[in-house]
């Protein structure tokens, strides 16, 4: 599939999404496709590079802006099966804010950590900056996770989890003394080719992975074009001829004029709206 022969968003997918603050999109990425970028995220982190590269601790590896090393991961910037559901939910005025490839190692049961753990459970709402400047009931939704995982989501995996609902909470989650999940917490149903949705105010944590193989995840984050990338600004990715329009815009173009003088606000947006105009008789938020 395409992006000119894509489908409107499934209404109740939408629906799911503005109840719960998250949602899945089944079968949006081929076995091959994800075999192969699973051999090239493993050739990444196993080699010594060093930019973008996000270490942390327990052995938890990955890059930030892997769009940008290899173009194995560039499809899922315009992945037709997950952006309709994207611009649907906040607007055609989006970029892509960060593409994460999260390398999780296995920890045996009862195995010594020190993430995961009662005292650092690792719950967390995405853009914490903004709710320190703002206030934690100013932040609307900013920004939306497109989850991909490139290993087997088995129950003991360690599939990000989340707490259905929270993102309209305004309060903290609450994770009782001693456990680390709070009651609510579910780790999603996913199967190998599907993507998990979630948004910025959702709560959420990676699981623990006990699976014995190591988990590896590529969080694609979009959000409005008016919110700062996360990632390293890559602009040799922009002056590359192959690209579409709207790959373009989610890599960053901005607001101009094809001579390069300035255009006005928003301008940047008009690939995404005018593809969203003819799939979709509902107008995108920011017409
Ligand atoms: O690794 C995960 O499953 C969770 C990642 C996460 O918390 C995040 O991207 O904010």
């Amino acid at each position: 599939m395409t992006l000119e022969t894509a489908s409107p968003p499934d209404r109740d997918v939408l629906d799911a999404f503005e109840r719960n603050g998250f949602a899945i999109l089944r079968e949006v990425i081929t076995p091959e496709w994800r075999e192969q970028a699973a051999a090239v995220a493993m050739r990444l982190l196993e080699s010594d590079r060093t930019a973008g590269r996000d270490r942390s601790v327990d052995g938890k590896d990955g890059f930030r802006g892997v769009v940008t090393m290899d173009d194995t991961f560039l499809p899922l910037v315009t992945n037709p099966k997950v952006l309709p559901t994207l611009v649907a939910l906040l607007s055609a005025n989006l970029h892509l804010m960060s593409s994460n490839l999260i390398y999780m190692p296995s920890i045996p049961p009862g195995g010594t950590r020190t993430i995961r753990v009662p005292e650092r459970h690792g719950w967390h709402r995405d853009m914490g900056a903004a709710a320190r400047d703002l206030g934690t009931t100013a932040v609307p939704r900013l920004a939306i996770k497109a989850a991909y995982f490139l290993s087997d989501p088995t129950p003991d995996a360690g599939i990000t989890m989340v707490a259905p609902g929270s993102h309209t909470n305004t309060g903290p989650v609450t994770v009782p003394p001693g456990a680390i999940d709070p009651p609510s917490a579910i780790t999603p149903d996913l199967g190998p080719c599907d993507a998990l949705l979630f948004e910025n105010r959702t709560w959420h944590a990676g699981g623990l992975n006990t699976s014995g193989r190591p988990r590896l995840a590529v969080m694609m984050q979009y959000g409005y074009r008016w919110l700062a990338p996360v990632d390293d600004p890559a602009p040799e990715l922009l002056e590359r001829e192959d690209l579409t329009e709207i790959e373009r815009q989610l890599l960053g173009q901005p607001d101009r004029n094809p001579d390069g003088s300035v255009a006005h606000e928003s301008a940047g947006a008009e690939p995404l709206r005018t593809w969203w105009q003819h799939l979709n008789s509902t107008p995108a938020r920011s017409q």
